[in-house]
């Protein structure tokens, strides 16, 4: 079997407004139109996705309280309605799993230390995160995904401890992919900065009532993408505490570290797809692809 390798990472924003300006037809609530910006952004991101076997997605909104899960049911079929946003998100998923290489990641994460688990409940509600930047990144749903829950160990312990299991789960992805002789793409499911109006406007896709909550929200926000631009994620992990406290980030799900880990901390530029704001928080679509710079 061929060498398997992360042929892109995406920072992939799941906002449910993105879906529901879209209009598919798996989505209930229908839309105008709205937040343009980035939803063409991840038009692009799809149209420069390599060939790929698998899409593996951390995302924030799979609570999961005693270690990291992952699903482990071949096929799901079902109905997912935001909590937060019913309006505009009540969505009919069919997907598979690619259980070998979720198990594989699994069984390296345990080597690493971390506690882990797979779901194996056939009726489990797949989260809106997973959904949502999986949806956006491959409308088609013709590939496989592995779904990793984020284990909120930022809110039980601390940033610190998070990022060091963000790390160490991110080797073990790639070590697994790497066994695996298959070509994954990786979706850290996440806004930036994250402070949300508490009201929404009366046409929800009303574009003269969306900005950035906070001029600083939004000045840390340009300050990782420029790290991005300029393949200092290093740096930008180094960041993240601060920038999760100060920005209130998404990124507190792990989901960013990660990533980052994953892809062994890109010294290379990321293609930044889009920046927009939806109810306030800031949301980026950026791609790196190791492919493009591997020796
Ligand atoms: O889950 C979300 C999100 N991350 C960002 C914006 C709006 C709603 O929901
Ligand atoms: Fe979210």
């Amino acid at each position: 079997m061929s060498t398997g390798r992360i042929v892109a990472g995406a920072l992939a924003p799941h906002p449910p407004h993105l879906i529901y300006a879209e209009n598919p037809p798996q989505n209930e609530p229908t839309a105008e139109c709205g937040w343009e910006n980035l939803r063409w952004g991840y038009e692009r991101l799809r149209r420069d996705l390599p060939e790929h076997d698998v899409i593996i997605v951390l995302s924030p909104h799979w609570q999961t309280y005693v270690g990291t899960h992952f699903l482990g049911v071949p096929h799901f079929k079902s109905k997912s309605v935001d909590p937060v946003f019913p309006n505009l998100f009540r969505y009919s998923y069919e997907l598979d799993v690619d259980v070998a290489l979720a198990r594989a990641i699994h069984d390296t994460a345990a080597a690493e230390g971390l506690v882990v688990k797979m779901m194996e409940n056939p009726d489990f509600r797949v989260d809106y995160g997973t959904l949502i930047s999986c949806h956006m990144a491959n409308p088609a749903w013709d590939k496989p995904i592995v779904s990793i829950s984020s284990n909120r160990a930022t809110a039980w312990y601390s940033v610190e401890v998070m990022r060091e299991q963000s790390l160490a789960l991110g080797r073990a992805t790639r070590a697994a992919v790497e066994a695996s002789g298959k070509r994954a793409v990786l979706l850290s499911s996440n806004s930036l900065s994250h402070r949300h109006f508490t009201t929404e406007s009366d046409v929800p896709e009303d574009m003269s009532r969306e900005h950035i909550t906070h001029h600083g929200q939004y000045l840390w926000d340009m300050k990782l993408i420029q790290m991005m631009k300029d393949g200092r994620c290093q740096e930008l992990v180094d960041v993240m505490p601060e920038f999760i406290e100060q920005a209130v980030s998404e990124a507190d799900a792990g989901s960013l570290t990660w990533l980052m880990s994953a892809l062994g901390f890109p010294d290379y530029p990321a293609e930044v797809y889009a920046y927009g704001t939806v109810i306030g928080t800031g949301n980026v679509v950026a791609g790196w692809f190791p492919q493009e710079v591997a020796p």
